[in-house]
């Protein structure tokens, strides 16, 4: 071949590559994206459609509901964007270049929870049988836009995604974490935060363990000394707070908005220093105990053969049911050391009759499974494997929070700023590597409600400190409970992973940048 001939073809090589990077329009693959949790399915098509200022987020039909959760995307895409993305309503599929939400109720694989995203060059089309799918279905349009759409400030596009179709559904119907803010209070604000990032990840419950030995943190009305003064330090003799049931309710609507439950915990007979040094009474002896800023365990107990016991436990119980609209009141259980074992299972009995009084369901700490367990109650695993299967002897679900594995206050590893390593060190991959179905023989799929990721809070006491723990862990505990573990692999992961520390820093999360996630392989991307 003649040399002018080749010297033409390589300029038009380069002249082809310079006008696609350019424009951006290289060719797209959806099935390289970078989704956390991984989806069930995806199908790539290798085109891609474009957000312009002339698109909008249309919902099927005037539901107040659909309606909210496309402002829910359109406030994310908008300020990195600039588009002016708007919602609008319209009873059929809109024109070109367009988001559509609608809701179907006949695709039974996807449940409650799942979506199928269909994204062609003309239009990204987002169906679900319920409303929580299509929020589920729209943190993955966030999440296949580039990581620069998290960031606060108008960016440059374009506003490209790639063409295909993801159906999705989640493995486990519980995932969530826990914040502890006991130890250390963390203000409205913060915990708001996390509720975001729970989102984004589709976990769907945030349990809050509200009392302890150093903090009562919930406005108790018929008790009021249990937050005037239970709540009036922490660990470290800080300031410590509470929330007032008007702040309570404003964070549980928060998490309802974004279909998250708040499983709020009043631990008990043990982890209840608090509580009896606002009240003489509660006391077997009569006398209150000095609040406490330590961190020990165990010293602690109610006064379990006093039956204004039971009338304190029964105000909190009612007064805290007219603020859960979820299910469940978690009652701890744990570390009940200072209650002797005959006088804990009636105790605990008894507690799970008072709960179901008032409506609820009792979820605790695994120890629970020692007394008689009503047929709703599930058992939290978190130290004991035998409590688990004695819970599940009793025919309880376990809700999967091993310590040795799923403790988001355990340090990496020995040089980790923060945390505990009692139960484990347990860095990226080991909090990623493991099966909830196949941990104990035992415990099998069935027999599981869900996962948690717990943070006890006596080694952080601000967000930056908890966000240190919590991220990037939380976001490999989000695809154990979404994901089936056949499709969970660690080397595929951490390179997902590594794309969402643009997305972590573009939203200030302070995580923990972990040796072993490639995070800078995505930059050259
Ligand atoms: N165990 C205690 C927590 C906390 C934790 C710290 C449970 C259920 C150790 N109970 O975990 O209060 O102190 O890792």
């Amino acid at each position: 071949m003649k040399q002018s001939k080749i010297r033409g073809m390589v300029f038009a090589g380069l002249v082809l590559a310079a006008a696609l990077s350019q424009t951006g329009c290289k060719p797209t693959d959806l099935s390289k994206e970078n989704i956390i949790p991984k989806p069930v399915s995806v199908v790539a098509t290798g085109s891609s459609f474009d957000l312009t200022d002339q698109t909008d987020i249309y919902v099927q039909g005037e539901s107040a509901e659909l309606k909210q959760i496309g402002q829910y995307l359109a406030d994310k895409l908008n300020p990195s964007t600039g588009l002016g993305i708007e919602v609008k309503t319209s009873t059929e599929v809109p024109g070109p270049g367009n988001i559509f939400l609608s809701i179907s109720g006949d695709d039974s694989e996807l449940g409650d929870e799942g979506y199928e995203l269909t994204i062609t060059d003309k239009l990204v089309s987002l169906v679900a049988n319920k409303p929580a799918g299509l929020f589920n279905g729209i943190q993955t349009i966030r999440q296949v836009l580039p990581a620069k759409v998290e960031l606060a400030s108008v960016q440059n596009g374009p506003w490209k995604i790639a063409t295909g179709v993801i159906r999705d559904y989640p493995a486990y119907g519980y995932r969530g974490s826990m914040l502890d803010v006991a130890r250390h209070f963390f203000e409205v604000e913060d915990v708001k935060n996390l509720i975001d990032q729970l989102a984004y990840y589709k976990m769907n419950a945030l349990h809050m363990h509200l009392s302890d030995d150093q903090g009562w943190r919930i406005e108790i009305k018929s008790w009021p000394n249990l937050t005037a003064h239970g709540g009036k330090t922490e660990v470290g003799g800080g300031e410590g707070g509470y929330y007032s049931q008007e702040q309570y309710a404003d964070i549980v609507k928060y998490a309802q908005d974004r279909y998250i439950t708040i499983v709020p915990e009043i631990d008990m007979p043990g982890h209840t220093n608090a509580a009896l040094a606002s009240y003489p009474e509660l006391n077997c002896n009569g006398k209150a105990p000095e609040l406490y800023t330590g961190t020990e365990v165990g010293f602690s107990s109610l006064c379990t053969n006093k039956e204004i016991t039971y009338k304190f436990i029964d105000d909190v119980i009612r007064e805290l049911a007219a603020l859960t609209p979820g299910e469940y009141i978690h009652i701890g259980g744990d570390e009940s050391l200072a209650t002797k074992i005959e006088d804990y299972i009636p105790f605990i009995n008894r507690v799970q009759d008072m709960v179901e009084a008032h409506g609820k369901k009792v979820l605790g700490w695994d120890e629970i499974a020692l007394a008689t367990l009503k047929p709703n109650t599930i058992v939290q695993y978190w130290d004991k494997a035998e409590n688990a299967k004695k819970g599940i002897a009793q025919g309880a679900k376990v809700l999967m929070s091993p310590a040795k594995y799923a403790y988001l206050d355990m340090k990496y590893d020995s040089t980790s700023t923060y945390g505990l390593h009692w139960a484990a060190y347990i860095e990226v991959d080991r909090g990623y590597n493991w099966d909830p179905a196949a941990l104990e023989p035992e415990i099998k799929k069935e027999n599981i409600y869900g996962i948690e990721a717990p943070l006890w809070s006596e080694t952080v006491s601000n967000r930056q400190e908890a966000e240190y723990l919590i991220f990037p862990r939380l976001l490999g505990y989000a695809e154990i409970g979404w994901t089936p573990v056949e499709q969970r692999n660690w080397d595929n992961y951490k390179v997902r992973l590594a794309d969402h520390g643009e997305r972590m820093k573009a939203q200030n999360i302070n995580f923990y940048p972990s040796k072993l996630v490639p995070w800078d392989a995505q930059k050259q991307k």
